[in-house]
């Protein structure tokens, strides 16, 4: 999509702090972390939010979710992680492309706000 952020990280017309990338997803560092490690997950195609997922799209976020652990062990994440979801305007969703929070380095607190 030619107005969405992320794609534009995807497609390197925005700079960022790539940690791992392949055909299909791209992780880098968010911009304002909250933990010591937090990272953005995302697949590559533009996919709106969890509400826009389809059945097509099962093959993608599958291999997405396989790739957490190798994520987390090249950020040295052997203590434990969170792997974080916002959808939509409750969910406190900003940016309208898929993504998962990866966060770590630090012991986190429960429930989130
Ligand atoms: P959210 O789940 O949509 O609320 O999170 C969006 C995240 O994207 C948030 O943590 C921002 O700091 C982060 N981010 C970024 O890393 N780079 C950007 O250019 C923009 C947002 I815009």
């Amino acid at each position: 999509m030619n107005d969405c952020i992320f794609c534009m990280i995807a497609n390197k017309d925005i700079p960022s702090k790539i940690v791992y990338e392949d055909d299909h997803i791209i992780v880098f560092h968010d911009l304002e972390p909250q933990a010591p490690v937090h990272v953005l997950v995302i697949p590559k195609k533009h996919i709106g939010s969890m509400d826009d997922v389809q059945p097509e799209d099962a093959e993608l976020l599958g291999y997405l979710m396989t790739k957490i652990k190798d994520i987390a062990k090249t950020l040295e994440l052997e203590n434990g992680y969170r792997l974080i979801n916002n959808c939509g305007e409750d969910g406190l969703q900003t940016v309208k492309h898929l993504h998962f929070h990866l966060l770590g380095k630090r012991r986190l607190t429960w429930p989130p706000g």
